[in-house]
């Protein structure tokens, strides 16, 4: 069994990647490189075509600005099966932007350092590997000097997101209150997501009319970081986003050391890890809730609700022994009962729930490979062990999907999956977890 699901995630990994040199997540529905899909699929690649996952992260990297940005899509082609598209982000509006690709303004969640590191842990050929990585590793501590410097507002080592794309957890409801401050123009434009995935399970289109107003800000002012920060109607403290950053940094500073000679990078990324840690703890731990929240800048308030990037801070050494607990235990009793797949991707218990629509409910592998990880570096095995087995479950009885239903017997459906079929962090991720060992 095991095998067979090996060859097929293998077929979906290879029927995904493309001619460039890179590979998409989804056939039709997501027709190019996005940025932390990519680190996940290299992961994928490193287990059976080591080639395919050092060119994966050499061309995602290769797309990096002038001041160390790396943007959440680059448009190597010229697909029309997605909206928006290169025309509408005009990322040749910033200075720095690359002349080479077409790219959008955003980000999304640093994920290198660490895929830099697991990559080696995976490589064969441990000095083929250590070199590519020194090729590489400056670009990713470049892109987190970029967000040091002009995405720490308070200087407090928390960097902030400018739109729920740069999330990756796009259509949450954790972003309904910010909707609400804001009254974007009704846009003509013609969807493609819908026309490949059912609307049911797809953001609505006033939730696209704020994503889209959010850009043309950005755009009127050519995606300059102090004017974003200054004008933007979403401006968020993720905890997913800084964990992740925190968690790369680590990676980054053990690699850098292992190499040596880079005493100063490593020590530019000490402080302002020192930095981050506290600040995740003190500013967005929420002791009554159990479990990290967001932070909404623009209007200074918290947002508590609890969904997946809530435990996410796990995969980190940012939490101590007892916020640790007080996560697994939140984890346990809110999205971990009998009849249900760990883990949701928003509180099951709140009213906001949906367990068919996109971000709102449904379980990604993604985040289940982070929560895994992270369960099990602060001593969690059962519920790592469950999640996992989960992850593997859900897989094998439905097929590659970009999402699924947490519930084990689903009321709405034959299937548990949804969104785009054979998908590539889906593929990727289940080799990584049954090649566990390496
Ligand atoms: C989804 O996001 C894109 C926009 O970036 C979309 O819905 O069009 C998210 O799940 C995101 O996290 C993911 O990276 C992307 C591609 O898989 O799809």
């Amino acid at each position: 069994m095991k095998e067979q699901m090996i060859d097929k995630a293998i077929q979906v990994l290879d029927s995904n990647f493309q001619d460039g040199g890179f590979t998409i997540p989804s056939k039709g529905l997501y027709p190019f490189q996005w940025k932390w899909d990519s680190g996940f699929i290299a992961l994928g690649f490193a287990h059976y075509d080591i080639s395919k996952a050092k060119k994966e992260v050499e061309t995602i990297l290769d797309a990096q600005w002038e001041n160390g940005f790396i943007p959440h899509i680059v448009f190597h082609n010229d697909s029309d099966t997605y909206f928006p598209g290169p025309n509408f982000h005009e990322s040749n509006l910033h200075p720095l932007a690359s002349k080479k690709y077409r790219s959008t303004g955003m980000t999304q969640p640093p994920v290198f350092g660490f895929i830099l590191e697991r990559l080696y842990e995976i490589a064969k050929d441990k000095e083929d590997m250590m070199n590519f990585i020194k090729k590489q590793i400056d670009k990713v501590y470049e892109n987190h000097v970029y967000f040091y410097e002009n995405r720490d507002l308070n200087n407090d080592g928390l960097v902030y997101i400018y739109h729920n794309w740069e999330s990756g957890t796009d259509n949450s409801p954790l972003w309904d209150d910010i909707w609400e401050t804001m009254n974007p123009p009704e846009y003509t434009f013609e969807r493609r997501d819908t026309s490949h995935v059912d609307a049911s399970q797809r953001p609505s289109k006033r939730e696209y009319d704020h994503y889209l107003y959010i850009i043309e800000i950005a755009k009127e002012h050519n995606y300059h970081d102090a004017k974003i920060a200054e004008l933007s109607p979403f401006l968020v403290l993720d905890p997913l986003f800084n964990s992740v950053l925190i968690r790369s940094n680590e990676s980054l500073i053990r690699l850098y050391e292992s190499i040596g000679n880079n005493e100063e990078k490593v020590d530019y990324l000490k402080q302002h890890q020192l930095k981050s840690v506290q600040s995740l703890n003190s500013k967005l731990f929420h002791k009554d809730l159990g479990a990290y929240v967001h932070f909404d800048l623009r209007n200074n308030r918290q947002i508590p609700y609890i969904c997946s990037s809530s435990f996410a801070p796990l995969y980190s050494s940012a939490p101590t022994r007892l916020i640790a607990e007080s996560l697994a235990k939140t984890m346990l009793e809110k999205f971990g009962d009998a009849g249900r797949y760990l883990c949701a991707s928003f509180d099951p218990t709140h009213e906001k729930f949906n367990p068919k629509k996109y971000w709102r409910g449904p379980v990604w592998i993604n985040m289940n490979w982070i929560l895994y990880h992270g369960l099990k570096r602060h001593g969690f095995y059962d519920l790592a062990s469950r999640i996992k087995s989960d992850s593997l479950e859900l897989i094998e009885k439905n097929g590659f999907f970009e999402y699924f239903d947490s519930r084990q017997s689903n009321p709405d459906a034959d299937s548990n999956g949804y969104g785009g079929n054979n998908f590539s962090w889906t593929a990727a991720l289940l080799i990584d977890f049954l090649k566990e060992e390496v």
